[in-house]
């Protein structure tokens, strides 16, 4: 019996800067009926996807940018997601942003299931950009200002979504799939789904260099593809498209299998709803043979991917040392 698992990406649109949660909340509740209309089990939506991209905006008093965060979930504006995923069976990933009874700002998403119970809580590790205002960007990118680095590591639980009694899941945000660490902490516990939301602008900001316009899209699908063929799972990226406060988010979200192949993409820079069925099953295959971790990983080679965050330069060859 195949167990096969009904999953969707319900990419956003922009959100303007002046949009309550409401809103954006109202939109993703449509999307929620069409993921029901079309059979969909789990819904996967944006990184930050009840507000606009607000790193991108500079608050000198960072007291202020707590009107970005949400400190209960769910809340009034938040219970519509909730009673839709209730009312149509369907277990769901949110990214938003945390406030912590205790005064913590995390970039944070979790897994929700039908009957509101959170299944998993994931906190960013991998926070890009910068804490001070940077005169020399276009647009800010100031997650380091806003966020601090997540603390529950990258965990995987294994629990019932759609008709399947138990999948091993796991998440990451945005940044974090550009780094094999992760996805590796992800397989290293068996995950046979891994939820990403993102929101990557379509050209580099960062004025330190040129970076073509087409391979923006190319080093997201290149960084998820990679990550689910060497790992053995589905994984599922769902982005925020098109023009936010000014500046463009390149969509494309996509669904892909284990491996490694695209089964889904999203072509517009609206609200979209893309959908894929996932046999659990094909994780085996790569996880029984060239990705067998217990049969050919070599821990005693890999001791920088932990001993070190920087890279050292080389020795440098001479003739003499030989
Ligand atoms: N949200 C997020 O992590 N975006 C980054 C853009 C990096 S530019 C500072 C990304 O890796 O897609």
């Amino acid at each position: 019996m195949p167990r096969i698992l009904t999953v969707a990406a319900a990419q956003l649109g922009p959100i303007q800067r002046a949009e309550g949660r409401e809103v954006a909340v109202a939109r993703m509740v449509r999307l929620l009926e069409r993921a029901h209309a079309r059979g969909a089990e789990l819904v996967v939506f944006p990184e930050l996807a009840l507000t606009t991209f607000f790193p991108r905006h500079y608050h000198a008093d960072r007291a202020e940018a707590d009107a970005w965060f949400e400190s209960a979930m769910p809340s009034n504006a938040t219970a519509p997601l909730f009673a839709a995923a209730r009312r149509y069976g369907i277990t769901f990933h949110l990214g938003y942003a945390e406030r912590t009874p205790d005064g913590h700002h995390y970039n944070t998403a979790i897994l929700v299931s039908p009957a509101g119970d959170v299944l998993l809580k994931y906190r960013k590790v991998h926070l890009p950009g910068h804490a001070e205002f940077d005169p020399k960007r276009a647009v800010q990118h100031l997650e380091k200002r806003y966020f601090e680095v997540g603390n529950l590591g990258f965990p995987v639980i294994r629990a019932p979504a759609g008709g399947l009694p138990g999948v091993n899941m796991g998440m990451m945000i945005c940044n974090d799939r550009r780094w094999p660490e992760a996805w590796r902490v992800l397989g290293l516990q068996s995950v046979e789904l891994v939820m990403c939301g993102y929101n990557t602008p379509s050209t580099n900001q960062s004025a330190a260099g040129f970076e073509a316009h087409h391979l923006r899209v190319f080093h997201s699908h290149l960084s998820v593809q990679a990550g689910a063929y060497q790992n053995a799972t589905f994984a599922v990226a769902c982005a925020k498209a098109g023009t936010e406060d000014g500046c463009e988010l390149f969509g494309h979200s996509i669904i892909v299998n284990p491996q490694g192949e695209i089964m889904a993409q999203a072509t517009s820079w609206d609200d979209e709803l893309i959908t894929a069925d996932c046999d659990m099953d094909m994780c085996t295959l790569g996880r029984t043979t060239i990705f067998a971790f217990d049969k050919h990983r070599r821990v005693e080679a890999y001791g920088r991917i932990t001993g070190q965050v920087g890279a050292v330069a080389p020795p440098v060859w001479s003739k003499t040392e030989q």
